[in-house]
């Protein structure tokens, strides 16, 4: 091809949906976007398809794709998250100059991008590893972006993540959150909040499909009557959707779908991370496992012929357990977001990354997946109180599950009664009792420890700090 002049404002590496997607929402946004993919076929084909008619330019290779970029260069990798990345970072570093920024819009490990982000700075380029959330539909109507790298890089990228990403009242679910990894930590810490609120729903179907036995359209009713209320997000109105949708012969589609739920890891990722912390992520760590506990189709299939249990059927009035049901969906939704918020926080304070959680709660209300009034009520607490310690200590949220808890208390009880396993539910309650007693079982673990181990232990009626062993035989 040609010399072209630079005049594309950013170009994207990676032609898969949500890049294509993304270019697509610069272009409506009056950005000149260069495009290259591996599989060079796709640039041609995005070009004669959909991209037909816009701004967007194709490049056959990546030193024709660098060529037709304004400086500072701006670059965003949509590719697989892993090898991939650092493959193209080694392939673009040469042809890129100091202070030309590469993004990094995938679903990357944080570590990787700590990682990147130090060696690429220590070279002179900028770094931004932005978290990406909104699925296919967000990328091309504005999704909410979580950029976070090299500062000196947001001037030049900020006004485009913020021109492409959701708008909630006119303010951009998209602001800089701070050094190296913290995007897209923060993405993972969104994805792994994602799983406790899918689940927390899926419990409550759980709960009225085979406890209650009502009809789909009276479930749909239900969580439309939920999306009313300090429920409304996102996921109630899909869930309320999905629960009227039907299959060709006018049956509900929802029991036609294999019962066995995918991940691609970003749950784990968020459990896994608060393990090492020390954080107690619980109802984000029982969405993953319930969906662990799905994929083991063959398997439950076996054993529900062979193990017992109650007959999953509800026999209060419908009225009431429904209420109550609300009150614990609510109730579990508070705990896990208390405890991803928690999360949060240990992680920016350990990686010294100054999280805003209120900035962060507005970037959640619109365009990602978990969007939602809630979150608007978060960023309300977080910013009347930035020194706020937990979600649960704020006059707003304590009202609202101590309102919720007889509710929550109840509908746990009648699915353990019914044999209808609500983790989400019953955890939330577990950690919510444990988080606010004075005292908790574990001087019987430490003295156990003592025992078999000689670990030592504090004592109640002395300083902290002094260890006692007591020659327990
Ligand atoms: P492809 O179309 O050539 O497969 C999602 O998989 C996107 O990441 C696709 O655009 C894919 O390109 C790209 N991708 C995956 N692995 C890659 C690699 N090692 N180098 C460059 N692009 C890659």
């Amino acid at each position: 091809m040609s010399e072209r002049p630079a005049r594309a404002d950013i170009g994207v590496v990676g032609l898969a949906v949500m890049g294509r997607n993304l270019v697509l929402n610069m272009a409506d946004h009056g950005y000149v976007v260069a495009v290259f993919n591996r599989t060079i076929g796709k640039v041609d084909e995005f070009l004669a398809g959909e991209a037909a008619g816009t701004s967007v330019i194709g490049a056959h290779s990546l030193a024709e794709l660098v060529a037709t970029l304004k400086r500072p260069r701006r670059i965003l990798l949509m590719v697989k998250a892993g090898p991939a990345v650092d493959t193209l970072i080694d392939s673009l570093l040469p042809l890129l100059e100091p202070d030309d920024i590469i993004l990094d819009g995938g679903n990357s490990l944080y570590t990787d991008t700590i990682a990147r982000a130090i060696r690429l700075e220590k070279l002179g380029f900028g770094y931004v590893g932005a978290g990406i959330s909104g699925g296919e539909e967000g990328a091309r109507t504005g999704p909410s972006i979580m950029p976070a790298g090299t500062y000196a890089a947001w001037p030049h990228v900020g006004p485009l993540l913020q021109d492409i990403a959701a708008k909630v009242d006119g303010v951009p679910c998209c602001d800089w959150i701070g050094p190296d990894g913290a995007g897209h930590y923060v993405k993972t810490i969104h994805n792994g909040i994602e799983y406790g609120d899918m689940q927390v729903l899926a419990e409550a179907y759980d709960i009225m499909n085979r406890g209650l036995r009502l009809p789909h359209g009276q479930m749909a009713n239900v969580f439309d009557s939920w999306n009313q209320g300090p429920l409304d997000s996102y996921l109630v109105e899909i869930t309320a959707n999905i629960m009227r949708a039907v299959d060709t012969d006018g049956e509900p589609l929802l029991e036609r779908i294999l019962d066995r739920a995918g991940q691609k890891g970003t749950g784990k990722w968020a459990v896994m991370s608060s393990m090492e912390i020390g954080q107690p992520t619980t109802l984000a760590a029982e969405a993953v496992y319930a969906r662990v506990v799905s994929a083991l189709l063959d398997e439950r299939v076996a054993t529900a012929a062979k193990l017992t249990g109650p007959e999953s059927a509800i026999a209060d009035p419908v009225d009431e357990v429904i209420s109550d049901l609300h009150d614990a969906v609510y109730a579990a939704k508070i705990v896990a977001y208390a405890q991803g918020y928690m999360l949060l926080q240990a992680a920016s304070e350990e990686h010294e990354w100054n999280i805003d959680l209120a900035s962060i709660s507005s970037m959640w209300r619109g365009g990602c997946i978990i969007r939602s009034r809630f979150l608007g009520e978060l960023m309300d607490v977080f910013a009347a109180d930035p020194d706020l310690r937990n979600v649960l200590l704020s006059d707003f949220f304590a009202d609202a599950i101590h309102k919720a808890q007889p509710g929550w208390r109840r509908t746990v009880a009648r699915a353990i009664a019914a044999g209808i396993p609500v983790p989400a539910y019953s955890s939330a309650l577990a950690f919510y009792d444990g988080y606010r007693s004075v005292r908790v079982p574990a001087n019987l673990i430490q003295a156990q420890r003592d025992y078999f181990g000689a670990h030592t232990y504090e004592r109640t009626d002395r300083p902290r700090g002094e260890f006692f062993h007591t020659d327990w035989e």
